[in-house]
């Protein structure tokens, strides 16, 4: 049944794409134009990418809600990330709307992140509105985009109401949309008219009493927890007495301290929220995404937001190097584990499981998801050690069931050889190969997902930067058979000291160097990969013997090739099972699990 009444003057929308296609930049331009910003305010580019990660990478991390009022009309507008690892981001952000701006990048086409995002978006029945962005770029071609747009929306199953989405042309950088390539683009009008238009108001249930499906929490030292989603049905005011509906279907009560919403990139103080509209309530701390908060005469549940299944898993524990505690305040196991608790709270997507030994099992979709969580606590002050990233398998009538991803590759065509060769290793199988005919070839592979745990960096440096990697999550197959996580062997340190330049020079023929002289070493410690295939230990603090005074330390006349600085991807993605990573505010090291080299 229909409900039977609208708010005319509210619309919830998200935006959704591929990583990279111009979400954000898009929303800056929105803002602008619909006059956000306000006289004489200055606006940062990509405000909407707030957190300093975001900021430093140029990605999105996290979903987040922002307005814009256009002639009357106040656009909800949530932005969210396009990154694969944080797709759980993009499955809550579409529970709060009733339709979605689509942006495809003129040039690339669909990719599988858009094929991921549009899929969820189409499952929950919302009204679409295609954006065909940077047409700008030489070598956009929408009208060849356009079509696969439309092929993947059939492919997808949308309906009819769905596939006949008005589809615009946009330069979301300059600001510009225009509704076919033959006309003069003008301002985002149009796209501001074909969203009001298409996605309708949302609808509510006049009889029913007051829910809110809770999508996200945040927190403010002032208010406490707060609680974010949108209201369904009927009206809430300051100093209600109402209760949040749990997981198990129990219910706690709770007093409304205060609701806010959404103005332009800020919050505004309301006393009262009603159908439709995205709330930030307070008066309840013990409260968790997909919870329903209702009235106490009618408590009745919402359905739960659902989210996709982990698809890997990391250790995380104490730092137990001997270096343990000099470089971050905060080193405590129960330390740790109450931070990643917490993470779970605002995090759908990531799930814990203590183990025995004390550490902690952080499960969610990816590596990336996993890096972003480690640098967020180290720069909060923790200390930490993580294991290798592990693949979640699944078990049905006694067959144990490993996820596949479907891999795009798309580069020069000298390059077929080594990649192939290296994602057959990797229990790949070509299911695809499309030789464009500039140079360029498309590979489309199905592949274990363990096999691309280290292979992206690997995949740069094979193609020197020139080729593109996507990949999806196809579904799970019988697992296909071991293959070794890393070919090579590691360097590791055969005692405590500083490194020295004369012994690292001598070791350069052995491998690639992680340290640099004067660096601090320990027993156990991963320094570099060497290029067989099994581990050697090495003294890295050996001097010359004393024959001359500048022994130890400095040698000016050692030339060591330049080692680049470990970063935390590369250095999750290097480690092997017996072997982990070190992460202080300050350092990333690479170790042993077992230190001793008699207890490996
Ligand atoms: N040529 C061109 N580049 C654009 C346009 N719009 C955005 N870009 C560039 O594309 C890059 C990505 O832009 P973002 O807005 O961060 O993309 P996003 O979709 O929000 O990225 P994620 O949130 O990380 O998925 C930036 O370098 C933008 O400057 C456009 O219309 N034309
Ligand atoms: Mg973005």
């Amino acid at each position: 049944m229909i409900p039977p009444a609208e708010t005319p003057e509210l619309r919830n929308i998200a935006i959704i794409a591929h990583v990279d296609h111009g979400k954000t930049t898009l929303v800056d331009q929105m803002f602008r134009q619909s006059g956000a910003v306000k006289q004489g305010r200055q606006m940062e580019e990509r405000a909407m990418d707030s957190m300093d990660l975001e900021r430093e990478r140029g990605i999105t991390i996290a979903a987040k809600n922002c307005s814009v009022v256009w002639h009357g009309v106040k656009i909800n507008i949530l932005d969210t990330p396009g990154h694969a690892d944080f797709g759980g981001e993009v499955e809550r952000a579409l529970s709060m709307v009733d339709g979605a701006i689509l942006l495809v990048d003129a040039a690339e086409g669909p990719l599988p992140q858009t094929r991921f995002v549009l899929g969820k978006a189409l499952e929950m029945g919302l009204a679409m509105v295609v954006v065909l962005n940077k047409i700008d770029r030489d070598d956009a071609r929408p009208a060849e985009v356009l079509n696969e747009i439309y092929d993947l929306f059939i492919d997808l199953g949308a309906s009819d109401e769905q596939i006949e989405f008005p589809a615009l042309y946009s330069v979301g950088r300059d600001g510009t949309c225009k509704g076919s390539m033959e006309e003069e683009g003008g301002d985002l009008t149009l796209l501001f008219e074909t969203v009001i238009k298409t996605v309708g108001p949302p609808r509510f249930d006049p009889a029913e009493p007051f829910q809110m499906r809770v999508a996200n929490l945040d927190y403010s030292d002032y208010l406490g927890r707060l609680a974010i989603g949108r209201v369904v049905h009927g009206t809430a005011h300051e100093s209600d007495a109402l209760v949040c509906i749990g997981r198990g279907g129990e219910s706690r009560p709770l007093r409304v301290t205060r609701l806010q919403v959404y103005d332009g990139l800020e919050i505004r103080h309301v006393s009262a929220v009603g159908p439709g509209e995205i709330a930030i309530l307070a008066g309840i701390e013990d409260v968790e995404i997909g919870d329903t908060i209702c009235t106490r005469e009618q408590p009745r549940a919402l359905e739960r937001i659902t989210v996709d299944e982990p698809t890997v898993a990391m250790r995380f524990g104490a730092n137990t190097s001997p270096l343990a505690g000099r470089e971050g305040a905060i080193v405590q196991a129960r330390k740790i584990r109450e931070r990643l608790r917490k993470e779970t709270l605002q995090n759908v997507s990531i799930q814990v499981e203590e183990q025995v030994d004390d550490s902690i099992l952080v499960k969610g979709r990816g590596e990336l998801q996993m890096a972003i969580l480690i640098e967020t606590m180290r720069r909060e002050g923790f200390e930490l050690t993580v294991g290798r990233p592990q693949i979640l398998f699944k078990e049905e009538n006694g067959q144990r069931l490993e996820p596949i991803e479907r891999l795009f590759v798309d580069c020069p065509e000298a390059l077929i050889g080594v990649v192939s060769e290296k994602l057959a290793l990797r229990k790949g199988r070509m299911v695809n190969l499309v030789n464009h005919g500039s140079g360029r070839v498309r590979m489309e592979y199905s592949i274990p997902s363990r096999g691309l745990i280290g292979y992206r960096n690997e995949f740069l440096t094979d193609t020197r930067g020139a080729g593109i990697l996507n990949t999806y999550l196809d579904g799970y197959e019988p697992y296909r058979g071991d293959f070794p996580s890393r070919l090579t062997g590691s360097l590791v340190a055969d005692r405590a000291g500083d490194a020295v330049a004369y012994a690292l020079f001598h070791l350069e023929p052995r491998g690639t160097l992680f340290i640099a002289p004067g660096d601090v070493v320990y027993r156990g410690m991963v320094i570099g990969e060497h290029s067989r295939d099994r581990d050697l230990i090495v003294n890295p603090c050996k001097t010359k013997k004393l024959t001359n005074m500048r022994a130890s330390g400095r040698d000016d006349n050692i030339l060591l090739a330049p080692v680049q600085p470990m970063t935390l991807e590369r250095a999750i993605e290097f480690i092997k099972e017996d072997e982990a990573v070190e992460v202080t505010p300050k350092s990333i090291r690479l170790r042993k699990q077992e230190l001793a080299a008699s207890a490996r």
